[in-house]
């Protein structure tokens, strides 16, 4: 269970017998704010709301704060969020080749254990600092702002952060980023946008990664795009591979126009 934030408490879900459940059409699949149905006699989840509210009320003041530090560097900040291996360190490190030649970039790394995605960062020519969350489930704002006294973010520059691999709490932490992407690779299913919406809901481009796969494994892409749009309509999408690079030009016209922004 995370230690931060309570998100592996027993006290916030819900149980659906699917015999028992009237048929609903997926695409509009809706999903509940605040979870946790099931009472027990004390309402001990009441505490549990509170707790995260907090967490969560404190984490967007920090957050606030990283924006606003952002805004007056003129830095680029985004938010890269995924489930384990989608291919956001590989998106990155092409990323990197790509474009260090003609941008200032930098790059923070979040994995519960190990420097392996900073390693792989540094090699790709663009400095990078990694937080080691241990048992916590995502990056908060706290994180980023201790870690922007240790790398250094130049004037007018990207600052990618790559979260910790979860398509759950990652979605509850802004971290003062000025757009969020999601990662899912054509390996996981086309049904992820439904499972994980609070993901989607709050992401602002979606990667759908791996197409050089698509030939071996039954991914719909349409689909997935079409449960994604039921969550959250104004998501854009890219469909690319960061193997191939086939569709890569399309996220770097994706960040050209949010330098522009
Ligand atoms: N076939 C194929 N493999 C890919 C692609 N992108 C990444 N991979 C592979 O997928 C695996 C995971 O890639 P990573 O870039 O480490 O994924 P990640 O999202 O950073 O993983 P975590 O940081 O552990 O969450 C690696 O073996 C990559 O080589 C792709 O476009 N096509
Ligand atoms: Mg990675």
């Amino acid at each position: 269970m995370c230690e931060t934030c309570g998100c592996g408490d027993s006290d916030q879900f819900e149980i659906h017998d699917p015999h028992h459940t009237h048929s609903h059409d997926q695409s509009h699949a809706h999903f509940h704010a605040h979870g946790g149905k099931m009472h027990s006699h004390s309402h001990p989840h009441k505490k549990v709301i509170n707790l995260n509210m907090d967490i969560l009320s404190e984490n967007n003041h920090l957050a606030h704060f990283n924006r606003s530090f952002f805004e007056e560097k003129k830095v680029l900040c985004l938010n890269l969020v995924s489930s384990p291996g989608s291919g956001k360190t590989t998106i990155l490190e092409k990323t990197i080749h790509a474009l260090i030649s003609t941008n200032k970039i930098a790059v923070i790394e979040g994995d519960q254990q190990t420097l392996l995605d900073a390693e792989r960062i540094e090699k790709s020519g663009a400095p990078s600092i990694q937080i080691n969350t241990g048992s916590g489930c995502h990056l908060d704002a706290k994180m980023i702002g201790s870690a922007l006294t240790k790398l250094k973010v130049e004037q007018n520059s990207i600052l990618f952060i790559e979260n910790v691999g979860n398509l759950v709490c990652p979605a509850m932490f802004d971290l003062g980023e000025y757009k969020r992407v999601v990662v899912i690779s054509v390996t996981e299913g086309e049904d992820k946008p439904l499972k994980y919406p609070y993901m989607f809901q709050s992401s602002h481009l979606c990667i759908i990664n791996k197409a050089d796969l698509l030939p071996y494994v039954d991914f719909n892409t349409e689909k997935a795009i079409e449960y994604a749009r039921s969550i959250n309509p104004e998501l854009e999408f890219i469909i690319l591979s960061a193997r191939s690079s086939e569709g890569m030009e399309l996220w770097y016209a994706w960040l050209e126009k949010q330098l522009k922004r």
